[in-house]
């Protein structure tokens, strides 16, 4: 199957995956990673997540909100340039071996890591560019630590990479003080004469050569006018992705152990394998094909010191999403924000370890599952897993729970709560549905607020 990929790729720049990708579909559940320059300038405002603070600091329009114009100005000075965040973000505490040990524990099949942002700083090694961590900042390249940390475990590895840049003289907006409007350097960078092919695609097939990543997560790719400021991209301009996407599928196909390999829907390629939902769960809906929802614990993707309390969701509404998304047929990216220094705030690493506690006892609904024909009714959600119907009422239901009666259950079904007494709970069809008895307590070691797995 490879060879013949590999010869129909040869053919035509059509990308086509090389082969089926069944890890994807049943992994459910991944940790997104927002760390970079940002990471040390730690702050968002109301309107602007943290990792866009380059831009937010630019931004001299009030109806679009100065907050970090503001911020920046009081904290550092007029003079203080963005890039002078650069050598503040120092990874000297970062351990990517607790990093995955973290993501195990909380029950991930994979992660994503932003390679580059839309400030253009790079975690990893390359020939484009001088400004990454491995020239500038840390000095290490954390992208190849991470990898390597978790190359012998069961986690897929995926890179984040964003098409654009805020700022770049390559795509014809070299940054500029905000305050005082004098062009000011954008550190690090080789002068191209062509952005695609001298840099973004050199920066794609270095990650594809030298990371080998399961999953390419492309962003930053649209045309966005940001009023006078930065782009992304000139108008007309085109990506070319689908060669890129041929070369990475190629190029995972022609490896000794061919594997099969995903990209994201935002290269504006012919092809994506999944599509990604960003945004609430209004938006989430049931459909047939892979997809994801990227979703942050609070507000800012990238490590926010100014995160509004009131806007973090609590690992119970964590884990109401997650059964939420899969009943739909999808996976969750959350995301956490390190600090600079590569450590993880509790409040996020709590959270994850909530996650893997409750899919240790209820990961059986979860991994693997497909949906029903119905991903919920009102807060009950279903899913379908090793041979067994699975309902997840995202409350727990006050001494019974009542199930529309076309639910696949029948008089032999025997209906259990996933880490609660092995005991089967007492049921009973009547004309209004299926009516499960449930313990006055909880059995299965979680507080009430918590999902409950009926299997
Ligand atoms: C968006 C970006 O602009 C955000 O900063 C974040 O990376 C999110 C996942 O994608 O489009």
């Amino acid at each position: 199957a490879a060879a013949g990929a590999a010869g129909l790729l040869g053919l035509t720049a059509t990308p086509a995956q090389a082969a089926a990708t069944p890890w994807y579909p049943s992994a459910k559940f991944g940790v997104f990673i927002h760390w970079g320059a940002y990471s040390a300038a730690a702050w968002g405002d109301a309107k602007h997540a943290a990792e866009w603070y380059l831009y937010a600091m630019n931004v001299t329009d009030p109806a679009r909100g100065t907050g970090t114009r503001d911020h920046h100005l009081k904290t550092y000075g007029a003079d203080f340039a963005y890039d002078q965040f650069i050598p503040r973000f120092t990874a000297r505490r970062y351990n990517p071996h607790s990093w995955v040990r973290l993501f195990e524990q909380a029950g991930a099949r994979y992660f994503v890591l932003t390679s580059k942002h839309h400030d253009g700083f790079q975690l990893f090694r390359n020939t484009a560019s001088d400004r990454n961590s491995v020239r500038l900042g840390p000095g290490r390249d954390l992208v190849g630590e991470l990898f390597s940390a978790a190359a012998d475990t069961r986690l897929k590895r995926g890179l984040y990479y964003s098409l654009g840049e805020f700022y770049s003289p390559a795509l014809g907006t070299a940054p500029r003080n905000p305050y005082t409007g004098a062009e000011i350097p954008y550190t690090g960078y080789r002068p191209v004469t062509d952005y695609v092919s001298q840099y973004e695609h050199v920066h794609l097939k270095t990650l594809i050569d030298h990371y080998d990543p399961d999953i390419l997560w492309a962003d930053g790719q649209g045309y966005h006018e940001f009023g006078g400021g930065p782009i992304f991209r000139p108008k007309t301009w085109d990506w070319r992705s689908d060669e890129i996407l041929a070369y990475y599928y190629r190029n995972a196909a022609g490896r000794p152990h061919p594997k099969s390999v995903l990209a994201n829907d935002r290269f504006e390629a012919s092809h994506a394998d999944f599509a990604t939902v960003e945004g609430d769960n209004k938006k989430y809906v049931l459909r047939p094909d892979p997809w994801e929802a990227c979703l942050n614990i609070g507000k800012s993707w990238g490590y926010n010191e100014n995160e509004d309390p009131a806007k973090i969701k609590s690992s119970v509404q964590l884990i109401r999403l997650l059964a939420e998304v899969v009943s739909k047929n999808g996976n969750l990216l959350l995301n956490i924000g390190p600090r600079e220094d590569g450590t993880i705030a509790d409040w996020m690493s709590s959270r994850l370890l909530d996650m893997g506690r409750w899919l240790r006892i209820n990961g059986r609904a979860i991994y693997g599952s497909k949906p029903w024909i119905r991903a919920m009714d009102g807060d009950l959600c279903y899913t379908r897993a090793c041979g067994a119907f699975n309902l997840i009422p995202l409350h727990w239901p006050d001494g019974r729970l009542l199930v529309p009666g076309d639910v696949p259950i029948n008089d032999r079904s025997r209906i259990r709560l996933l880490g609660g007494h092995s005991r089967p709970l007492p049921w009973t069809r009547t004309a209004d549905g299926i009516v499960i008895d449930l313990p006055r307590h909880r059995t299965d070691d979680f507080t009430e607020e918590f999902p409950a797995v009926l299997s």
